[in-house]
């Protein structure tokens, strides 16, 4: 084997050698993409041999692996991590200089892969981190879709969505695995299993088969050996499925309509983000990604092991919520109808094999099927369900003997109305561990969603509070603030142990050391205030309190509220041009779902205020409003470093975690926020006194609820009353009284999520803020104790937790 090498001269050696071969250019006539992908290329030479050293290690040890199944993966741009992670960086830039560019001006081809929508698809990537770097074996299922998450832009205020063909100019990072192609089936009938006497087995022919065509991307560990992987499945249609005859006849559109249906699977991801839209494709997808792992998690097995005995020693699954549920109904349909192992022993193995992460408490994310549609797509696997559930039901009526009331509300089939399935429902049945991503959010699931479920087996729930790697939102999002660290606790192993911040604490009242807090906040404002600028023209003042907001467009998360906010300084400053204000940058950041017309609508409101906020000599000399276009994981690392206010203002009870409030309090933003999701052990650690709280609790909302009446706030307060008037009067939209009248309506009519209720409290809640802005030392140190003391929050604790409460498996080190 070719063996790179760690100095300067093989590094250029090997570039050079890139860029002739894999390239196929000339130094002389290179352009600045073929720069771009040589680099990549020849930065993953160096994981590559590690990758293979993996393999070795692992193929050895035959250990017990984690697979990770998600619909999701937000992995971010992978130049510079892995640059970071092979320590190569040092070399390429003097290379890069030699060549007359620079690695800033390479990565600005380095496409970042959308495949997610926000929370969830960036925790299972920082979830691979983690496992990376704790030398966890591990594999990250998951779709390869062609077209990820929809570029924002905006015209008139209004989102407009543009496809992310994010594979267009070629993804260096991925490597195709043809060999390990699959199989699977759609549709089709099924017959009785003749010799069989149980009735269980049964035999399904498909009427539609297509393939998966898997590809990888390297997952590195920082600090270790271990490079595992992600892989990533494409549809392909069968070869058969080309209609040559139909060509011949000239019938173009019908001969290619096979391969179209086939491939569209994995076309483009759902763009929707804690809502299910329960369409066809969407079930297709979920049942293509789970048939195509398993069949791989299976041949991996296989590789090692016989039998099927041992099959939950080595083979651990987490379900990343209950999109890839029907994993557990396709093993069932292996074992018991391909591999002919009785019914029981099957249902062992599967319930031992299965963990079940939920990420929600809102009623419209909880997925359900129509029974009929499941029928029809995949009828082997509803009559799998209808026997999953039969056994179960049993097995409740044991322990709750003639609860007929406590049956129909487990049972896996909801009969209300047209039948469904519940496949959080489904996903509890078969899983041996359930678990919430944060403590409120953890007993909340116990006593009410799945309160029934708890009480039936307590010891199968669990709490395992989220993380974020701190390598991708601390390390390279802040090289500043990371020196900073490295300095003053004396090395770098803060990167790899999180706990080390605590030092900093220590800090907070060393005059000198504030100065240089300050003077990195400072810095990364001004980079900032140049993207901000650059892609919107807005100039923000780096002095002013940079006041974020960025996470998806939705109801719940309240950026009305905010809105709010925003208007009544807008008023305020209006009615007295000389009021004495904190200098303040408001900034939002977040794409809705195309279909969520109530959001989009809402970011044509924040635009048109925006607007109006900045264009008024007056206000836009204490206050500037921008609202990011195109949020995504790389804008991400540049607002999160410059954030001095973090907004965390969902109704309590409704967010279930949250990994921006994290990300945003390691880089020294200090939050204002409700006792929401992880909100609450944020402030349970860097201390009440360094964050601000306001609103009603999960209980409180929950009473509040029942007897919540908009109109009275709206009447009883002058300053509510003239923002939501000011809104209604079209002041934001040349007088045109009806265009944001659909907002006005939602706040007073229903206002589903106690916005008006919150108002008063997150007002006078602002104001502390600013009385605290204007003492600078005072923030500083704030500041620095909430970075100092969110340590727990690094992902490498949350891959922790997972292994000791679930997983159960050991690291196996990898030698170099
Ligand atoms: F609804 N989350 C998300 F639970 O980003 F499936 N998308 C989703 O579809 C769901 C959850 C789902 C988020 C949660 O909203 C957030 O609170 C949490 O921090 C994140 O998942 C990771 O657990």
């Amino acid at each position: 084997m070719r063996s790179v090498g760690s100095t300067l001269e093989e590094f250029e050696r090997d570039l050079i050698s890139n860029l002739y071969y894999q390239r196929g250019t000339t130094l002389e006539s290179a352009s600045g993409s073929d720069g771009y992908h040589t680099l990549a290329l020849t930065v993953r030479d160096r994981l590559i041999e590690r990758y293979a050293r993996t393999a070795a290690a692992h193929y050895e040890a035959n250990p017990r692996f984690v697979y990770y199944l998600s619909a999701e993966y937000l992995l971010g741009r992978q130049l510079r991590q892995n640059l970071l992670y092979t320590d190569t960086e040092k070399l390429a830039r003097p290379i890069a200089a030699q060549l007359g560019t620079s690695i800033e001006e390479l990565e600005r081809y380095d496409v970042e892969p959308g495949l997610g929508n926000g929370g969830l698809g960036r925790l299972a990537a920082c979830l691979l981190d983690s496992m990376a770097t704790l030398d966890i074996p591990a594999v990250g299922y998951g779709i390869r879709y062609e077209f990820g998450i929809f570029k924002q832009g905006f015209r008139d205020g209004a989102q407009v969505e543009r496809p992310d063909d994010w594979t267009f100019y070629g993804n260096p990072w991925e490597f195709p695995a043809p060999d390990d192609r699959q199989k699977v089936g759609f549709y089709g009938a099924t017959a009785p299993a003749l010799d069989d006497p149980s009735g269980l087995r049964r035999q399904w022919s498909p009427g539609e088969i297509v393939r998966g065509e898997p590809s990888h991307m390297l997952v590195p560990g920082y600090g270790t050996q271990t490079v595992n992987i992600v892989r990533l499945w494409r549809a392909r249609a069968s070869r058969e499925s080309f209609d040559l005859s139909r060509f011949g006849a000239g019938q173009y559109k019908e001969a290619v309509e096979d391969i179209t249906r086939a491939e569209n699977i994995s076309k483009v991801l759902y763009p929707d983000d804690s809502t299910e839209q329960g369409r066809e494709l969407r079930l297709k997808q979920q049942y293509f990604l789970v048939a195509c792992s398993l069949r791989d998690i299976i041949r991996r097995y296989r590789l090692r092991n016989d039998g099927w005995d041992a099959f939950p020693a080595k083979v651990v699954v987490q379900l990343n919520d209950t999109h890839p549920v029907m994993a557990v109904v396709e093993l069932m349909r292996l074992l018991v109808d391909e591999y002919r192992v009785d019914w029981d022993r099957a249902w062992s193995i599967t319930r031992r094999t299965f963990n079940y992460t939920c990420h929600t408490l809102l009623p419209e994310a909880l997925e359900t099927w129509p029974v009929a549609l499941l029928e029809r797509l995949l009828p082997r696997h509803m009559e799998l369900i209808y026997s999953i559930n039969y056994f179960f039901l049993q097995e409740v009526e044991a322990t709750f003997p003639g609860d007929g009331d406590r049956l129909r509300r487990l049972s896996i089939i909801s009969e209300d109305g047209e039948r469904r399935v519940r496949m959080a429902h489904l996903a509890v049945v078969a899983s041996s561990a359930v678990n919430g991503v944060a403590e409120l959010h953890t007993r909340l699931l116990t006593e009410t969603t799945l309160r029934d479920f708890a009480e039936l087996w307590p010891q199968k729930f669990h709490n395992v509070t989220n993380g974020v790697t701190p390598r991708r939102f601390v390390r390279m999002a802040n090289p500043r603030l990371s020196e900073l660290i490295t300095t003053t606790t004396g090395s770098q192993r803060w990167i790899t142990d999180l706990d080390q911040l605590d030092a900093l604490a220590g800090k907070a009242d060393d005059r000198e050391f504030l100065d240089r807090w300050r003077a990195v906040k400072r810095a990364n404002k001004v980079d900032l205030a140049a993207l901000v600028e650059q892609s919107t023209g807005v100039v923000m003042d780096p002095d002013s309190l940079c006041d974020v907001m960025i996470k998806r467009f939705h109801e719940y998360k309240r950026q009305h509220l905010k809105l709010l906010h925003v208007i009544t300084l807008f008023n305020r400053l209006r009615e007295d041009p000389d009021l004495d204000v904190v200098p303040r940058t408001v900034l939002f950041g977040g794409k809705a779902a195309p279909g969520y017309h109530a959001m989009k609508l809402l970011i044509r409101l924040v635009n048109a205020v925006a607007e109006a906020v900045n264009t008024d000599p007056v206000v836009s000399r204490h206050l500037k409003v921008v609202l990011q276009p195109d949020y995504n994981v790389s804008r991400a690392l540049v607002i999160i470093p410059a954030a001095d206010l973090s907004e965390q203002i969902s109704l309590a009870g409704k967010e279930a975690s949250g990994t921006g409030n994290m990300k945003l309090a390691l880089n020294g933003a200090v939050t204002i926020g409700t006792l929401d999701g992880a909100n609450i052990e944020i402030r349970d650690r860097v201390g009440a006194e360094n964050f601000f709280l306001f609103g009603l609790d999960a209980q409180q909302a929950e009473e509040q609820r029942r007897h919540h009446n908009p109109r009275a706030y709206y009447e009883t307060d002058p300053d509510l009353r003239a923002a939501i008037d000011a809104i209604a009067n079209g002041v934001f939209a040349k007088g045109d009284r009806t265009l944001f009248a659909p907002v006005v309506d939602a706040m007073l009519g229903r206002d589903e999520y106690l916005a008006l209720a919150d108002y008063r409290a997150y007002m006078e809640c602002q104001e502390r803020v600013e009385r605290a802005w204007r003492d600078q030392d005072a923030w500083a140190r704030m500041s620095v104790l909430n970075a100092a003391r969110c340590g727990f929050f690094s992902s490498d604790r949350t891959v922790r937790d997972y292994c000791d409460l679930i997983w159960r498996v050991d690291p196996v080190r990898v030698t170099g």
